[in-house]
């Protein structure tokens, strides 16, 4: 068995679980941060068998289009006296960062 984590932007996720429950699969949507633009994002756990792994793949992939936007990071923690000096970067956004890990136990009580 699998766990995949897949790391989505929040407009994409109520589609993405949409889309995997109505193939059958279970998933819990946990609402999260990212750590460089600390914008929210959605990570979306899958618990499956492996030979459905590639399915759930494709699931991810057709529902999380990359898209390139212009943005300014927050800025950082700073020490009395510091400037910070603002730099819009051009990021993608969209996609998916996806995990698949090993599941050791499953239980349900
Ligand atoms: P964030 O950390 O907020 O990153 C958002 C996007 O900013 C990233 O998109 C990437 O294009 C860019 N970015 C991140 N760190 C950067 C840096 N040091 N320099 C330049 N650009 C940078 P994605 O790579 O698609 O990542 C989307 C979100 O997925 C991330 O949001 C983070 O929450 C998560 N993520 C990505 N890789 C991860 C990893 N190895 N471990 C844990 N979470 C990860
Ligand atoms: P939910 O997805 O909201 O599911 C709540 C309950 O609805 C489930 O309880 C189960 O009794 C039923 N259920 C869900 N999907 C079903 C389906 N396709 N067919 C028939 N009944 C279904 P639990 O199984 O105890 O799950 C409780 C919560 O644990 C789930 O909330 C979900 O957030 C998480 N979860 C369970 N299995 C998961 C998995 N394989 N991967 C990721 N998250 C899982």
């Amino acid at each position: 068995m699998k766990l995949i984590m897949s790391i989505v932007k929040t407009d994409d996720a109520d589609q993405l679980v949409h889309d995997l429950t109505q193939a059958g699969y279970r998933a819990t949507t946990i609402s999260t941060t990212g750590g460089f633009l600390r914008q929210g994002n959605a990570t979306i756990f899958v618990g499956t068998e492996d030979e459905n792994v590639e399915s759930v793949l494709q699931l991810v992939k057709a529902n999380c289009c990359t898209r390139s936007e212009y943005v300014s990071p927050l800025p950082p923690v700073m020490e009395p006296g510091e400037m910070y000096i603002p730099t819009p970067v051009d990021v993608q956004m969209g996609g998916a960062t996806v995990f698949v890990l090993d599941v050791v136990q499953f239980e349900r009580f």
